[in-house]
């Protein structure tokens, strides 16, 4: 029987990949964001009504969540794979020079976005005994400097993860945290602000991942014997790695 992953934020970046990369291995796609005609475009190019359905909405807004999935037509309202991957980084000041909009729209998107997607979907996946992939990142793992409320989102990620596979137990329904490093995608612009120089420095030279790195990840996590479960996956370009602990003095 097909199987259908709903994949968040699919208009651009991971989530457009992840897409293609589902329906490329035979999936029906459910795709989210709040672009109409990206995800319109979208649907077109993965083959039409019959393989993609788009739902717009924004996924801060519970009520316009919990209308977007009632309204899912019949051949798409089984769930097989959740791919929570909405979320987004809003500047790199230290947290002293931080906007509070910044932190609330992280907040309220990587947080409250994901938990009550994943708590208005629970029952179609344990239904399906399905999967859920939660788009962390490296920044849950490894503080650095400018990434406060980002990273403390995405701690919130993986650890609700985790817990997801305790509460899920018995319920055949697995879960995986995955964690990316330094990626090339729309999500350095918005992170800056649409800042295309700032965008093409940190790149220069980095040979970071791309969007399709990622969705191959996630697809081998998806076809994977249904008796075995990836808990986390973290992933760096090799260019990226680890320096010594900053030390002020006075
Ligand atoms: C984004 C990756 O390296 O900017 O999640 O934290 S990084």
């Amino acid at each position: 029987m097909t199987k259908t992953a709903l994949i968040t934020g699919a208009t651009a970046g991971f989530g457009d990949a992840i897409a293609r990369r589902f329906a490329h291995e035979g999936w029906k796609v459910i795709v989210t964001g709040r672009r109409q005609e990206r995800l319109d475009a979208l649907v077109e190019a993965l083959g039409g009504p019959e393989v993609a359905h788009p739902l717009c909405f924004d996924i801060r807004d519970e009520a316009a969540t919990r209308a977007a999935l009632d309204s899912l037509p019949e051949g798409f309202a089984q769930i097989d794979a959740l791919i929570n991957n909405a979320g987004l980084a809003r500047g790199t000041a230290p947290a002293q020079d931080c906007d509070l909009d910044d932190w609330r729209a992280m907040i309220d998107t990587n947080i409250t976005g994901l938990a009550v997607m994943t708590r208005l979907t629970l029952d179609r996946l344990i239904a399906r005994r399905g999967l859920i992939v939660n788009l962390a990142s490296i920044a849950a793992n490894w503080p650095y400097p400018g990434g406060n409320v980002y990273g403390g989102t995405k701690a919130f990620v993986q650890q609700f993860s985790l817990g997801l596979r305790s509460d899920l137990s018995g319920t055949g329904v697995r879960v995986t945290s995955i964690e990316p490093g330094l990626s090339e995608s729309e999500f350095t612009l918005v992170r800056t602000g649409g800042d295309k120089a700032a965008y093409d420095k940190l790149y220069a030279g980095a040979d970071p991942l791309q969007p399709e790195d990622i969705a191959e990840s996630i697809y081998w996590v998806a076809a994977l014997p249904a008796h075995v479960n990836i808990n986390s996956i973290e992933i760096m370009p090799v260019s990226q790695s680890w320096a010594p602990f900053q030390i002020h003095r006075d």
